[in-house]
């Protein structure tokens, strides 16, 4: 019988994965991401997100960090501003106060120097166009730009 659960569960994990990749998700440790071929505003994004039964991306190690800048640098585009990607944070509740997408703090951070600065009216977090670690920057969340969800494996 054990056997027998091992390869159901081995058969839909397979399945899945094939699923997802087909339709854009790519595998990285355990939970799956997706990166927009539009652009859109953070609210916006963040729907798209939610429709697809994930997320606005959450960063949480430097392992993820670096996964999400692979992803994002795959956009090629001329202007620097338009490759900002959209990740699931935002200081909107209260200014100064970054939050992620499932109402948790900062562990780690990857702000570029300066930032965040809240230029003008800047509370949503995006990717920039540099590809270093440190690439996080503040823009303001009616901004349309490409972003990234990311969706957890059922478990
Ligand atoms: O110099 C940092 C500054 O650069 C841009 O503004 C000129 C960024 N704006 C956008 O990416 C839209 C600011 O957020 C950034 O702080
Ligand atoms: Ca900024």
């Amino acid at each position: 019988l054990l056997f027998i659960l091992q390869v159901i569960l081995s058969i839909s994990l397979r399945l899945a994965l094939h699923l997802n990749t087909e339709q854009g998700w790519v595998y990285f440790r355990g939970d799956f991401y997706y990166i927009s071929h539009i652009k859109k505003s953070w609210s916006d994004s963040r729907e798209d997100c939610l429709q697809r039964g994930a997320d606005l991306v959450i960063i949480s190690s430097t392992e993820e960090q670096v996964q999400t800048v692979i992803l994002k640098s795959a956009r090629v585009e001329t202007k620097l501003f338009r490759r900002n990607t959209w990740i699931g944070l935002s200081d909107t509740e209260e200014e100064g106060t970054w939050k992620w997408v499932d109402g948790s703090l900062l562990n780690s951070r990857y702000w570029r120097t300066g930032e965040p600065n809240s230029l003008g009216d800047e509370d949503c977090g995006v990717m920039a166009a540099n590809d270093e670690e440190n690439c996080w920057n503040d823009a303001n969340c009616r901004d349309e730009n490409f972003w990234i969800c990311e969706k957890k494996v059922e478990q």
